[in-house]
């Protein structure tokens, strides 16, 4: 059995027209189905839909033996315990600052809030900036809005969201497109089935 985990919404609607490619598709209408285990007309793979964020713990640790995840997921957990394999270029978006519209610098330390705490530190360490980093699970734009912090580091596509709440979009932190990701056991044991996968999915990009 070949088990694949990735997160429902955006990385799974563009992940299917590729897996399609290489003869994966599910069994089940995911965005009817509760299942959290999927059957694909190939009765040796499955899918497996996780959190976007847990991605990497299940690939790292076996569970799965391929992922999905963003390059911004892959940033923050940080791990050299999996391979990398592919840039499937999907879900594509940028990892942004972002601060309240006109406003400039404050004078004191900076004050970012963001999901990415690691990345951030990350970040302001490699621009020499000393900041106090908060960690926040979501709604990240309020932040700036209401004093809890003078920055935001997020995920950014249109940008709308940041617009609709009174914030832009400052410095690029990173360009992000979701990764096939592998575990490192399963990479030998399921060597030429994973690579014939790598390079029908290679050729669909
Ligand atoms: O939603 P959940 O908390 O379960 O996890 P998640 O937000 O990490 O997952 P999901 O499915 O929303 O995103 C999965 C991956 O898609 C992310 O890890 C990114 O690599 C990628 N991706 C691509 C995005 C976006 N585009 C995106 N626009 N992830 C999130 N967004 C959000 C962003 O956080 C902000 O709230 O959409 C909003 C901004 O969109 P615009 O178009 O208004 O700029
Ligand atoms: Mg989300």
């Amino acid at each position: 059995m070949l088990t694949i985990a990735l997160s429902k919404g955006r990385i799974f609607d563009d992940a299917l027209p590729l897996l399609a490619e290489a003869n994966i598709v599910p069994i089940e209408n995911q965005n009817k189905s509760r299942k959290l285990i999927i059957p694909t007309t190939q009765d040796d793979v499955r899918l497996l839909i996780v959190r976007a964020t847990d991605v990497p713990t299940y690939v790292e640790h076996g569970a799965a033996d391929l992922g999905i995840a963003g390059k911004d997921v892959l940033m923050e957990y940080g791990s050299l315990n999996l391979y990398e394999i592919l840039d499937l270029r999907i879900a594509m978006c940028k990892l942004m600052t972002a601060g309240r519209i006109g406003h400039t610098k404050p004078k004191g330390r900076l004050r970012v809030a963001t999901k990415f705490v690691k990345v951030a530190k990350r970040y302001y360490v490699e621009h020499g900036s000393q900041v106090d980093i908060m960690k926040l699970y979501g709604s990240m734009e309020l932040a700036p809005l209401l004093g809890l912090a003078d920055k935001i580091i997020d995920v950014v596509d249109t940008g709308n969201t940041l617009l609709a709440n009174g914030l832009e979009p400052q410095d690029l932190v990173a360009n992000i497109s979701s990764y096939l990701i592998a575990n490192k056991a399963s990479m030998k044991m399921q060597y030429a089935r994973i690579q014939a996968l790598i390079s029908t999915l290679r050729k669909a990009l």
